[in-house]
């Protein structure tokens, strides 16, 4: 099964029985604390789902998780000082992931059915009401790191995952031990703080989270955390970038992630129309944010920048008929103004 997956450009992959899922109450814990900010997905009726994978697929009785590496061999963010351009996070560099695991797992499901015979199967990815990086520890893929990544010993931890469901039993796989120790350069160099102790260690306060501001929250980011998000235009990589067990995380070979778009100049996205927004990111990640999020990111992080130079793009943004990018880019506009006079 994992040379199958190999072929079908996975490589990673494991299996976990396709039993109520071991971390639920973790899950709930988290939800209950307020973590899951206003991602209503996690938190509605979708919620209880999460605790049997069998509610997605009733004949499941194992789970083929895979993982795909998405590592091209460009700058970290937190080698990147260019004043002038934002930060694009890494995942969103390239094809959208959810598609190209697809793909891959139905390739995957078809070569397993030659060898298998017919069984049912569905696949998830990401959007699906599962538990993903639980099951994928338990098939051996990585550990949990206090950054709350999945991480392999050998592969880091820039993969996606993805799992197939499958009516066949097949055996599962063991979790491979947490290799964190003492470490804690992830806690350390979150500019938000947002990985926060938790009773078995730490856990991600989304209310905190520049990945979640930038990518998730719709509508006004609150004052008082914009500065934290820098840069930042979609997603934040770096508790990823400071981790030792990505110094040497392997490239991936698929084209599909090669980047597109990663650092592009602030003041070219302050003038982007709507279509041309859309053109730039078709079939990039970065579209979730929709164009008025995207303005609203480009503001924040102009104000944080803070140059001579985008105070005329602020003051045309500061004009836009959306409330949120008008107020978000006044805000801006008196960063630039402070720090000039
Ligand atoms: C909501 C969400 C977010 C939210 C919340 C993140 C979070 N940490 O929960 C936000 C928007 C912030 C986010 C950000 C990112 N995300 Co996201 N996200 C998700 C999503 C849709 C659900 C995650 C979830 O259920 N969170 C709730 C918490 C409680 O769950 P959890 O962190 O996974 O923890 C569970 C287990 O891991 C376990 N557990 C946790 N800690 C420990 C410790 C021990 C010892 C044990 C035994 C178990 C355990 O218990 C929990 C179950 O309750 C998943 C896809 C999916 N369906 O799972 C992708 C997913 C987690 N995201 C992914 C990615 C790539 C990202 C970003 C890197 C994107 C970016 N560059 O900005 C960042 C990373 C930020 C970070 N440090 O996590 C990948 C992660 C791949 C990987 N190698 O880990 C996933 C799996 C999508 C995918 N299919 O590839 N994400
Ligand atoms: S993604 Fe960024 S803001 Fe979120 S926990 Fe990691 S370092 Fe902190
Ligand atoms: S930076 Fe250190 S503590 Fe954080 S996930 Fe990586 S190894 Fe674990």
């Amino acid at each position: 099964m994992r040379a199958l997956a190999r072929e079908c450009g996975f490589e990673l992959a494991g299996v976990a029985r396709a039993a109520p899922a071991e971390d639920i109450a973790r899950y709930r814990q988290w939800v209950e604390a307020g973590n899951a900010a206003e991602m209503r997905y996690l938190t509605d009726h979708r919620a209880p789902i999460r605790e049997d994978p069998r509610h997605l697929l009733p004949s499941a009785r194992s789970i083929v998780c895979v993982g795909k590496l998405y590592q091209t061999p460009w700058p970290h963010s937190t080698e990147f000082h260019d004043e002038d351009r934002a930060w694009i996070s890494r995942y969103a560099w390239g094809d959208d992931y959810h598609d190209v695991l697809r793909r891959g797992m139905e390739q995957l499901a078809a070569r397993m059915a030659l060898l298998a015979g017919p069984f049912e199967w569905k696949i998830c990815v990401d959007t699906a009401p599962l538990l993903e990086r639980s099951y994928a520890r338990l098939a051996g893929l990585g550990w949990i790191g206090k950054n709350t990544c999945l991480i392999n010993q050998q592969g880091g931890s820039w993969f996606f995952l993805g799992e197939l469901l499958v009516s066949l039993d097949l055996p599962p796989d063991a979790p491979p031990p947490d290799r964190c120790g003492t470490c804690r350069r992830c806690i350390d160099a979150c500019p938000t703080v947002a990985l926060v102790p938790h009773s078995t260690g730490f856990t991600l306060d989304s209310r905190l989270c520049i990945s979640y501001f930038t990518i998730e929250q719709r509508g006004a980011v609150a004052e008082e955390m914009r500065a934290g998000i820098g840069a930042h235009l979609f997603g934040c990589d770096i508790c990823q970038d400071v981790c030792p067990w990505n110094r040497r995380a392997p490239m991936t070979g698929d084209a599909a992630f090669a980047p597109r778009h990663f650092a592009p100049s602030l003041a070219e996205m302050a003038a982007l129309t709507e279509g041309e927004f859309r053109a730039m990111y078709r079939g990039t990640p970065v579209t979730r944010a929709r164009y008025a999020g995207f303005l609203r990111n480009v503001a924040i992080a102009m104000g944080n920048r803070a140059l001579r130079e985008f105070r005329a793009p602020l003051e045309k943004l500061a004009a836009s008929d959306d409330s949120v990018v008008a107020e978000h880019a006044r805000w801006a506009l008196a960063r630039c103004r402070s720090a000039l006079y």
